[in-house]
């Protein structure tokens, strides 16, 4: 066996102990891979945003939640699906415990369909699976969100916000029927699907 020479700073390292010019490499190494790996999950974050039109946020509208029943956009008679002269639909709903107003909604397939809410009690959310619907619903606030259904379906829109103790039973569906069988519904047809 060789001789260790005297001074302890010249001995080689133990077994398993690492060099420090190969710490600081291994070390260099991974930053630059969680580097990597941050910019791609942002990335990911933009382009599936973009490309999937989602929108978190609503739209900052107010509206007083204590008349909503007596005036204005969200009175009775001005809920459910309604078409717009450019062929697009509008969907106006209220949430409020435990229950969407209009239970069920039918909207045409393949047509822009703009869903407008709003609560009357306290926050609650809105849900559509598979779909980039996603909001919650502020009172005095309108949440607004857009999609295309590409074919017909159903879905179920749960809320998703913890609102009481009914919050489980929350849901409310969405029928997605061909244009043709939609154009020929009246609107109370429209809005009764619920007991289908
Ligand atoms: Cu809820």
């Amino acid at each position: 066996m060789a001789e260790l020479p005297s001074d302890p700073l010249q001995r080689p390292l133990p077994d398993g102990a690492v060099p420090e010019p190969v710490v600081v490499r291994t070390e260099e190494h991974w930053v630059t891979i969680m580097a990597v790996m941050l910019t791609a999950m942002m990335v990911i974050m933009v382009v599936t945003s973009v490309v999937g039109a989602l929108h978190p946020a609503s739209n900052v509208e107010v509206i007083d939640s204590r008349t909503l029943h007596l005036k204005g956009e969200f009175v009775e008679s001005n809920l459910g699906t309604a078409l717009e002269p450019d062929g697009s639909v509008t969907v106006r709903l209220i949430a409020q415990q435990y229950d969407f107003v209009p239970r069920c909604v039918v909207v045409p397939a393949d047509t822009p369909v703009k869903f407008r809410l709003t609560s009357d009690d306290v926050v609650h959310g809105f849900l559509l699976p598979d779909t980039n619907i996603n909001t919650m619903v502020v009172p005095g606030f309108v949440a607004e969100v857009r999609t295309r259904f590409a074919r017909p379906g159903d879905y179920v829109m749960p809320c998703h916000e913890y609102c009481g103790l009914g919050h489980q039973a929350m849901w409310a569906r969405v029928k997605v029927v061909p244009w043709d069988q939609f154009a020929g519904q009246g609107l109370l047809e429209r809005t009764s699907c619920a007991t289908q």
